[in-house]
């Protein structure tokens, strides 16, 4: 309980001398002893200061430190809204500090780590304080609880010996292949993924301080980056032989999916409960949450009426039209929903927050087992249940049943006069590799996971976990584009899109376009004339490098430069580079890879003048820390509309500035230890 709050190696070891006050009377007797520990070694001593008012923390009182802390459940949002707001009214850093510290032993743990993210994101004076990631601070959210057994055992002999330790995290420990689901756990479970959605979360919190709530186009964001997980996630279904998933759009038949996922929580060491096959959602009624499937199924009634009318009514019953630029956005807020950003909560309700509770107390919805909620009331966990992608997949209907409303697009939209793109090419190196035919296999990477776990000093910074992931060979892009008129500037926007099911049948334009999958995003100058552009895979806009997802490993990582070290901040936030390819197959998955170079002028946006971010690189996904997103075309542009062509072929026919090749995703069954 007396870890310091900085447990960052960067600087070696670091301790905070706390004021006696500061203490809870536990340990009033045992202070010596404990600082006792922690004072061995120590590089980096930092004295806090005492804190000018005591806070009066009973409104957190309702959440025990054993309960679990769920960012969709309203009574725990409003508690993490009052805490978040007591530290971002911190009147400066040191003041920050001490208030952090006094109020870690006091409060919940998941519900500390997460307001106290969120300040740091935020506080214009913590830009430069690295947010330590998720899976580093609760590692038992992340990986199977058996490995620290090992880690610790091992912990014991290692001594001061300093020899690395290795503990394996095994591979497909939740169910067997006679779960059919069971294929996309590589997906649903991996570490990346899991720490970018909790980084999302933390970045686009729906409570708390307006500055802090109120960001760019946050309801169209949510929208968008949740649409490219469900994208995703149906490409990798047909990649490995599994239709497309169901949108739970019925939650009154049972729910063939069950999921145990055998992690522990972070709070009270249980492990999470599970959902058995074919469970019925019930009305939840306990004292931490209570909801009804009713009251569910008339806020989503109200949600597709305000669609279909095409405006939606505030408190007072003024309306506002559902364009085709705002209405995203509104929808966003509304459906997730954003209690202070909502147009009308009371109306529109809860809807996407309490769709995940009902799931997540399927298993125990009155309380009478003591039990408390799954893998899907957190926004650390929930990417594991295949569920979430079923309810997300009901919620990301919503939305495109907004935008099939909207006229397709148009020639003037579509199309920039005088730019053809005439040759695309993606190929893997440098060498003479067959263009168009791009690769996967599996890899074993490790990834210190010690920071949350307490092995006791001697063991720290030595243990790291080797986890096998799916990763892909780096590619380069490339591009030949005419450019028939004076220099100007335009926006280069990648996507692959499935040509096929699972059976191999083609796809309609209109599935192609809701499964496309975004890759990259960038501006490219055209001079006059012939010019080539070259891109590599590890530039993508939304997807970040392991580097970013997972500590490096090793006591003796230094960040050479503060650009560097800022990176471990927003930069939490992105999708894995190593997930940034669907796996393909055997065979070779069937994709359309297009490139479409839009007119900037009318994409660009006028961005205030704050500073740049160093970290915020998966823009397409996480947007630009205090900036506009950058990219004025609402979001998935081209393909979040209807457009205008039978098929792709007569579509990049149609727009000279649009093209498209066929490629191949081979997948290779083979481990290859990273090097
Ligand atoms: Cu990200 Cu439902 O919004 O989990």
């Amino acid at each position: 309980p007396l870890e310091p709050v900085f447990t960052t190696r960067d600087q070696g070891k670091v301790v905070l001398e706390l004021p006696d006050s500061f203490y809870t009377d536990r340990y009033r007797n045992d202070t010596v002893a404990v600082s006792n520990r922690f004072s061995q070694d120590v590089d980096l001593k930092i004295p806090v200061q005492e804190l000018a008012n005591k806070p009066n923390l009973d409104f957190a009182k309702k959440l025990g430190r054993k309960n679990q802390f769920s960012l969709f459940n309203d009574r725990h949002k409003e508690i993490a809204s009052q805490l978040i707001t007591l530290f971002m009214g911190a009147p400066n850093l040191k003041q920050f500090v001490a208030l952090a510290a006094y109020t870690k032993d006091r409060l919940n743990p998941v519900l500390f780590q997460y307001s106290y993210a969120v300040a740091i994101a935020h506080r214009p004076d913590t830009r430069e304080v690295p947010i330590t990631n998720i899976s580093q601070v609760f590692p038992s959210n992340f990986v199977e609880p058996s490995v620290f057994r090992d880690a610790r055992e091992e912990a014991a002999v290692i001594g001061d010996s300093g020899e690395r330790i290795h503990v394996d995290i095994p591979r497909n420990y939740t169910a067997s292949d006679r779960e059919d689901e069971q294929r996309l756990a590589y997906f649903r479970e991996d570490i990346g993924v899991n720490s970018h959605h909790w980084h999302w979360h933390l970045v686009y919190p729906t409570t708390g301080p307006m500055e802090v709530v109120n960001k760019d186009r946050r309801g169209e964001l949510f929208y968008y980056m949740h649409h490219q997980i469900l994208a995703r996630y149906n490409v990798e279904r047909f990649c490995n032989n599994l239709k497309r998933l169901q949108p739970l759009n019925n939650l009154r038949i049972e729910v063939p999916e069950g999921y145990f996922p055998k992690i522990l929580s972070s709070v009270n060491n249980r492990t999470y409960p599970a959902r058995v096959s074919n469970q019925l959602l019930k009305d939840v009624d306990r004292e931490d949450a209570s909801i009804e499937i009713g009251e569910v199924e008339r806020w989503r009634d109200r949600v597709l009426a305000a669609i279909d009318q095409g405006f939606v009514e505030d408190a007072s019953g003024n309306r506002t039209p559902l364009d085709d630029v705002r209405g995203i956005d509104i929808l966003g807020n509304m459906i997730e929903a954003s209690p202070v950003l909502s147009i009308n909560s009371q109306f529109y309700g809860n809807l996407h927050n309490q769709g995940h509770t009902i799931i997540s107390f399927a298993h125990d919805p009155d309380a009478r087992h003591l039990e408390e909620f799954g893998v899907m009331g957190d926004v650390t966990t929930a990417m594991r249940d295949p569920i979430f992608y079923r309810w997300h997949g009901f919620i990301d209907s919503i939305f495109n049943k907004f935008k099939a409303r909207l006229d397709p697009y148009n020639a003037a939209q579509l199309g920039f006069d005088g730019v053809s793109v005439t040759y695309v090419e993606a190929k893997i190196g440098k060498g003479n590799a067959r263009p168009n035919t791009l690769l996967t296999y599996w890899q074993k990477s490790s990834a210190d996971l010690a920071a949350g776990l307490d092995f006791g000093p001697s063991a720290d910074g030595n243990i790291f976990a080797s986890f096998t992931h799916l990763q892909n060979a780096p590619f380069t892009y490339t591009f030949n584009v005419t450019n028939n008129g004076t220099r100007r500037t335009g926006t280069c926007r990648i996507f692959i899109c499935p040509k096929v099911d699972e059976r191999n049948q083609p796809l309609r334009l209109e599935d192609q376009r809701l499964m496309a999958i975004e890759m990259d995003k960038f501006t490219v100058e055209l001079l006059p004339g012939e010019n080539t552009v070259r891109r590599q895979s590890t530039e993508s806009s939304v997807a970040i490098p392991f580097e970013r997802s997972f500590r490096p490993i090793g006591a003796a990582y230094q960040p050479k430069a503060a650009d560097e070290l800022a990176r471990f901040r927003f930069c939490g936030c992105g999708w894995p580079q190593h997930l940034l390819l669907p796996k393909g197959n055997a065979q070779g998955m069937l994709f359309d890879l297009f490139v479409m170079i839009s007119d900037y002028s009318q994409d660009s946006v006028q961005q205030p003048n704050t500073p740049n971010d160093a970290c915020s690189t998966a823009y397409s996904f996480c947007g630009l820390k205090d900036k506009l997103y950058p990219d004025r075309r609402t979001m998935g542009f081209p393909f979040d509309r209807r457009l205008p062509n039978a098929n792709l072929t007569e579509l990049v026919g149609a727009f000279q500035n649009m093209a498209k090749t066929d490629l191949r995703i081979v997948f290779n069954d083979r481990v290859v230890d990273k090097p």
